[in-house]
């Protein structure tokens, strides 16, 4: 990646992360910072690894995006916008009556593979994909982003055996480690750790790679899958509520937005547009 591309690329991270702040504020919703946390994964998953087409968002070899953490769509739409899926009018009735962008991600916008918000139906859905596109000898990859909540659902953990007994390498996982559920932290609700450890054991291939840069999520996603033969894992770690200094790794930024006082404030923290 060039230095004007990693420039580029941050810059739409920041225009995530500007619209979600907007959204959420405007439709007195949550889940902002679950959003905020995912925006630099959304901007290099669109710019550099999905093969999709705003023109053409059902094209029979698209690869398939699947949000499994549904409550932080916004940050899809955020990027589906910003890619042209959609008028970027639509946001102004996010999570609002009448609108067309409901709160947890749904395939009724364009662009979106698949409706979630249960934890732990993403992965589930993805391996399916994948073993159709095996069958069907197709081409095309499938990416499901979870969280760390979803990784406590026991259907994560028949998924995620199927996929390497399956050999299911066109499948690839990115877990937006950001280690805070709803009400604490993930050591406290259900530990994970030591989470790569347990992935290997289970047959798949693993990275870990801080989420919030650019390159290096670049870098790790470049050549997919990343053994042959394996479904693919990235461990992203990653800050809850990234860019806002009164929301980053709080709980209470989860069911939060920003108030029409902080609004303001935590553009200009992000660096808005
Ligand atoms: C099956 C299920 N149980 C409970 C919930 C309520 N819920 C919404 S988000 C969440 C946890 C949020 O933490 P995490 O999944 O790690 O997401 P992130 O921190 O990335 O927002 C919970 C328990 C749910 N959506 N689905």
């Amino acid at each position: 990646m060039t230095a004007a591309e990693r420039t580029e690329i941050e810059r739409l991270a920041r225009r995530v992360r500007g619209h979600c702040l907007r959204m959420t504020h405007r439709g007195r919703s949550g889940h902002v910072g679950s959003m905020l946390s995912i925006a630099e994964i959304m901007a290099v998953l669109y710019t550099r690894v999905l093969r999709v087409d705003p023109a053409h968002p059902r094209a029979p070899d698209r690869d398939r995006f699947i949000l499994s953490k549904g409550h932080a769509g916004g940050a899809v739409y955020a990027v589906l916008g910003e890619l042209g899926f959609f008028p970027q009018e639509w946001f102004q009735g996010y999570y609002r009556d009448g609108g067309r962008l409901m709160g947890h991600i749904s395939h009724h916008v364009p662009g979106v593979e698949f409706s979630t918000g249960s934890l732990g139906h993403g992965l589930p859905v993805a391996v399916g994909m994948a073993l159709a596109a095996r069958h069907a000898r197709r081409q095309h990859r499938i990416i499901c982003l979870m969280s760390d909540g979803d990784c406590n659902e026991g259907s994560t953990w028949e998924a995620l055996l199927f996929a390497a007994q399956h050999k299911l390498d066109n499948l690839t996982v990115i877990v937006d480690y950001n280690r805070i559920q709803a009400l604490g932290m993930s050591k406290d609700v259900l530990d994970l750790e030591p989470f790569a450890t347990k992935l290997q054991a289970c047959h798949w291939a693993v990275k870990e790679v801080d989420g919030h840069d650019v390159a290096a999520l670049d870098a790790a996603l470049a050549v997919l899958p990343f053994e042959t033969g394996k479904p693919s894992w990235l461990l992203a770690r990653t800050v809850k509520g990234k860019g806002v200094s009164w929301m980053e790794n709080t709980v209470a930024c989860h069911y939060g937005s920003v108030t029409d006082e902080e609004l303001a404030r935590a553009l200009a923290e992000i660096g808005a547009e």
